[in-house]
């Protein structure tokens, strides 16, 4: 049995900034560190914040007064930023800088009163967040998930209306999407750049790359990861049997019966010892060394806020 790793897998920019400001904020802070909904979505990476000392809460609310809280890579809404600073809470904004991109974009519209469209997943933090950008009464946002949602649509103007999309959707889905949108509505305006983030966009490329040559597939990451479902169902897309793992613990012997090569790839909220332990476990059931496949190299960092600058780079 092979193993063969897609190249570029596993954590992203953005989810790499998110923990170092809650590392940094452990050292320098010496006091409970809040966060707004998970961190990241994994599952790994959450136990071991927890393990530190994190606490993870979904309301404002149910942090005290003057307390440091972080908000998710995932970003929030207006509102839950106003709910903070009205408690007085030190705020320091785990955000991807690539979702506080679409944020603004919102934020702009929102301002000019025209109507936005975003194509995302309903009840999807960062679609929340994104949503609750949008804040003038007179305009309005609206979500969509499908071209079905598409036809289904009507807009108070069609001549002023933009779309935004969240940062980790199917590439070749939300392109069919964006396509009958434009069809239904001509003079809707796309954001400057595309919305769906570089990491999204090359895990994706890199799966299609390694189905080629893969009996099966193995996706590190934990269930609630849209980027990590995201690649399942490119893996299937692309005709190979593709299955999502939290850890090595996930596999099922019987999905290995008669396959000769097993790709791995992760999420973009998925660290690399997760990986690891899938190859250990299948060179343990025969298989031999893994392989990486070429792909292309992402330099991308994203900086962290100049008050946590206490340790630099990432520990992992
Ligand atoms: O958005 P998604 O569910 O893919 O989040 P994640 O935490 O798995 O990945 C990183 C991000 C963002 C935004
Ligand atoms: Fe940012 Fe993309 Fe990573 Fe999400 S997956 S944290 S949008 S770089």
């Amino acid at each position: 049995m092979n193993i063969i790793l897609a190249n570029p897998r596993g954590f992203c920019a953005g989810v790499k900034r998110a923990i170092l400001i809650v590392e940094n904020a452990l050292k320098i802070y010496k006091k409970i560190i809040y966060v707004k909904h998970e961190l990241v979505h994994n599952q790994y990476v959450i136990n071991e914040l927890r393990q530190k000392g994190v606490v993870f809460i979904e309301k404002i609310s149910q942090i005290p007064d003057y307390s440091v809280v972080v908000f998710s890579a995932h970003g929030v809404s207006k509102k839950i930023k106003k709910e903070a600073i009205k408690k007085n809470l030190i705020i320091l904004n785990a955000t991807c800088p690539l979702v506080t991109k679409v944020h603004k974009e919102v934020s702009e519209c929102s301002k000019k009163g025209i109507e936005t469209i975003l194509i995302g997943h309903k009840g999807h933090p960062e679609v929340e967040g994104t949503i609750g950008q949008y804040d003038n009464q007179n305009g309005k946002i609206y979500l969509i998930e499908s071209i079905k949602d598409v036809n289904n649509l009507t807009v108070k103007n069609a001549e002023k209306l933009s779309f935004v999309t969240q940062t980790t959707l199917s590439t070749t889905q939300t392109k069919n999407i964006i396509s009958s949108l434009k069809n239904k509505f001509p003079k809707i305006s796309a954001p400057n750049k595309e919305d769906i983030c570089y990491a999204t966009t090359n895990r994706q490329k890199a799966i299609y790359q390694l189905s080629k040559i893969s009996d099966i597939i193995l996706v590190v990451g934990s269930k609630n990861s849209s980027n990590s479902n995201r690649l399942v169902e490119s893996g299937k897309e692309f005709g190979t049997c593709t299955k999502l793992i939290n850890s090595f613990l996930d596999i099922k012997k019987t999905w290995l019966k008669n396959v000769n090569s097993v790709g791995i790839t992760a999420g973009a909220s998925a660290p690399e010892i997760l990986v690891k332990q899938v190859i250990q476990y299948l060179q343990k059931l025969g298989a031999g060394k893994s392989i990486e496949m070429i792909g292309i190299k992402e330099k991308k960092i994203f900086k962290i806020p100049k008050k946590l600058f206490k340790i630099k780079t990432y520990s992992k």
